[in-house]
């Protein structure tokens, strides 16, 4: 097995021949296929010191071509890499594919330009493969997004969940609603500030991960988790008196108010704001952890919600205790985070949404919370032990590694999947190196999880395969956890 990760669906063996990147100064590359160059060749640049000219002829060598054309494979994101003495070719049927074929190349690539001759046919187990950053419980500015966004793009992972509100902050910008930003913004778990992002920011988040065929899944949290929209917009509570803003990080502890006409017309206002401003097709509206809410509001609010959601044309996706709801629009899709073990009615619910013809999509806590302290050596990049402990303690690389989709929840096999995420909440991180060093090593786990069929998955092989991953975050000054080693000790 080539040094990839995700580890690729089939490759030959890699020959002793080499080609040696940067020797010809071109890529050749259709139209099409132009962006996915132009990223390649200054990825390129950062490994070898080298920029590679972009040309559209095909006269005369070159070190990579990349080419569209007709492949014998249902996945819009399968390729072809085959590299021999003489180049390297890539081929896919779409940009998508092409883009993440140049994932594979820049592991495969030494800093000494060379590349060892194989072929590698590749394409994805699961359609969605996807990170959470919640950026409710502290905020990330667009700069520290878009790096995470390039360091995920490294692992093939196609989908970037944004936590966008919660009890802590609500980072934003709703025109009909400014307060929400206004007063909904400025605060964060343990009074570190606030944030929030403009329109305009917003868009270049989403631009950025289109560009690397990254699709943000924007979540406005309801009807818990909602301290932020009833301290900006008091018309929301019961007795019409705004909360205090919250910067702890209890749970459960706020509700909309299902009662109330104010409620509805907020959530026309905010749900068909950002769908508008999402071009992608997923909606997500939480539904967890609604502690304080009686079970009949709930039902009420989810219905009403998910049905304002629908009308916009969106996906609906909700964690799984939204399947408590039988008014759900068809196809909701479910993310099911309780454990490995299901918890509870966590898997009843999580089957709801199957029934419904909705897939699910995976985030067991235990294994797959990027926010899980790390076992034994724990600090982050300033000191602080970093991660929280309450799904079954510590998770190591190797819990991360050791789990398979389709054993989680009895009844949902692998057609029932959409694929599996990897949430990270930020209750402990501050800083974007804290999020980093939490989420890598771990992060290429879950990658591998969800992108690589399930027999070639081998935790030994893994871990040998990881240095060509960690090497290309360290050459980007991502900070990361050197989680390898206690697996080989
Ligand atoms: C549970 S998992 C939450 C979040 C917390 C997280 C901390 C889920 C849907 N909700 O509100 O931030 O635990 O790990």
């Amino acid at each position: 097995m080539p040094s990839v990760i995700p580890a690729p669906a089939r490759a030959t063996d890699r020959e002793a021949a080499a080609f040696e990147f940067g020797a010809t100064g071109r890529i050749v590359a259709d139209e099409t296929a132009r962006g996915v160059a132009e990223l390649l060749a200054a990825d390129v640049e950062l490994r070898i010191g080298r920029r590679l000219d972009i040309v559209t002829d095909d006269a005369g060598p070159a070190d990579l071509e990349l080419r569209i054309e007709p492949f014998p494979s249902a996945s819009v994101e399968a390729h072809r890499l085959q590299v021999s003495t003489a180049g390297a070719r890539l081929t896919a049927t779409t940009a998508e594919g092409l883009y993440r074929g140049t994932r594979t190349i820049l592991q495969l690539l030494g800093t000494d330009g060379t590349i060892a001759a194989t072929l590698i046919e590749d394409e994805p187990r699961f359609a969605y493969r996807g990170v959470m950053l919640d950026v409710a419980r502290h905020f990330f500015s667009v700069d520290d997004v878009t790096r995470y966004i390039e360091a995920i793009a490294l692992l093939k992972f196609n989908h970037l969940h944004l936590h966008l509100t919660d009890d802590q902050g609500w980072r934003l910008e709703i025109d009909s609603r400014p307060e929400l930003t206004r007063r909904g913004s400025t605060t964060s778990v343990g009074g570190h500030g606030g944030g929030h992002y403009t329109h305009d920011d917003y868009r270049a988040i989403i631009d950025f991960a289109a560009a690397r065929f990254i699709t943000v899944v924007p979540e406005i949290d309801v009807p818990g988790h909602t301290n932020a929209a009833l301290h900006s917009y008091p018309e929301l509570t019961p007795d019409g008196i705004a909360p205090e803003p919250y910067e702890g990080i209890e749970v459960g502890f706020s509700s909309l108010d299902a009662a109330r006409p104010e409620t509805y017309a907020f959530l026309e206002d905010v749900i068909g704001e950002v769908a508008a401003l999402t071009p992608g097709p997923y909606l997500h509206l939480g539904g967890d952890e609604s502690l304080s809410t009686p079970a009949d509001e709930y039902a009420t609010l989810i219905a009403r919600a998910t049905s304002i959601g629908a009308a916009t044309g969106k996906t609906i996706i909700g964690w799984h205790e939204m399947g408590a709801s039988d008014a759900l629009p068809r196809g909701t899709v479910g993310q099911y985070w309780s454990f490995t073990k299901p918890q509870d009615d966590s898997a009843e619910r999580t089957r709801t949404f199957a029934r419904n013809g909705g897939r699910v999509v995976l985030s067991p806590a235990d294994v797959a919370y990027l926010d899980m302290r790390y076992p034994g050596e724990a600090t982050g990049p300033d000191g602080r032990v970093l991660g929280l402990e309450w799904a079954e303690g510590a998770t190591s690389l190797v819990d991360a590694y050791g789990w398979e989709p389709t054993s989680i929840v009895d009844g949902i096999g692998e057609a029932d999947i959409l694929g599996v995420e990897a949430p990270l909440w930020t209750e402990t991180a501050r800083h974007i190196d804290d999020v980093t060093f939490l989420a890598f090593p771990r992060a290429a786990a879950i990658a591998e999880i969800a992108w690589s069929p399930r027999a070639v998955r081998d935790i030994d092989d893994f871990t040998r395969r990881l240095p060509a991953f960690t090497g290309l975050l360290d050459e980007r000054g991502v900070r990361h956890h050197a989680a390898a080693a206690e697996h080989r000790s």
